[in-house]
């Protein structure tokens, strides 16, 4: 551990985005793909990230970084696909930062994976601040959560890369207007969008090849 070096008065947010492009920069040097999974509690973001890890185990080493307030319940079920995978538990924070990405990265075994997928703690408000030196940026929503979430959080929608509505199924059940989302996206943040059924794996294929292109 080091004694991270935040000068006061210093901006956070310079402070994270400077060890962010550190990240980047290892991870570009050892060809390791990495992607932030950002979005709402319980969108769907671990379940979408163990469809991916099914489906692209076999021909690629990945490895998981889980971000959650408190408790192991994402670690134990990335774990079981017998992959590296570290925890974050953040107690009072509601995001991830670079500095814990620093230090979860010194867990893993770099030279064995080509593939980092990051879940970052449910939440669509501050994560969008603190950049973990990904490749790629994305925000997982699901219908079950209406559909004003992109009206009610722009920027964590303008500044990722991708955007995922995950729950397709629930749509017959839930009184929410998907093209109302899909208009939001448009006007808000036109970014690469795909609706994804994790229970089922639909959809996820087109994620997993779009994530590795
Ligand atoms: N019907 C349906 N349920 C889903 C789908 N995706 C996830 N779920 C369920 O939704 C619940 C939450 O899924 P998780 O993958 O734990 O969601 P998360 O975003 O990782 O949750 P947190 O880490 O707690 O923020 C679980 O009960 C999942 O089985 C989906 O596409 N359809
Ligand atoms: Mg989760
Ligand atoms: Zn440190
Ligand atoms: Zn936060």
């Amino acid at each position: 551990m080091h004694k991270i070096d935040l000068e006061f008065g210093k901006d956070i947010y310079e402070a994270n985005k400077k060890i962010a492009d550190e990240i980047k920069k290892m991870f570009e040097e050892r060809d390791i793909r990495a992607v932030d999974f950002m979005g709402s509690i319980g969108s769907g973001k671990t379940l979408i990230i163990e469809k991916l890890i099914e489906m692209l185990k076999d021909n690629k080493n990945i490895g998981v970084i889980v971000g959650d307030v408190s408790g192991d319940d994402d670690y134990k079920r990335i774990k079981r696909y017998g992959i590296q995978v570290v925890n974050i538990n953040t107690g009072k924070e509601c995001h991830l930062d670079a500095h814990l990405i620093e230090h979860a990265i010194e867990e893993i075994d770099l030279d064995k994976i080509e593939i980092l997928f990051i879940e970052n703690i449910g939440n669509l408000v501050c994560p969008a601040d603190f950049e973990l030196g990904t490749h790629k940026r994305g925000v997982v929503i699901s219908i079950t959560e209406g559909d004003d979430m992109v009206r009610k959080h722009p920027l964590i929608f303008q500044i990722s890369d991708f955007i995922v509505i995950n729950k397709i199924d629930l749509l017959p059940y839930m009184d929410v207007d998907i093209d109302s989302i899909l208009d939001d996206i448009k006007k808000i943040a036109p970014k690469k969008v795909f609706l994804t059924n994790a229970k089922n794996g639909e959809g996820i294929e087109e994620l997993a090849k779009w994530l590795l292109s």
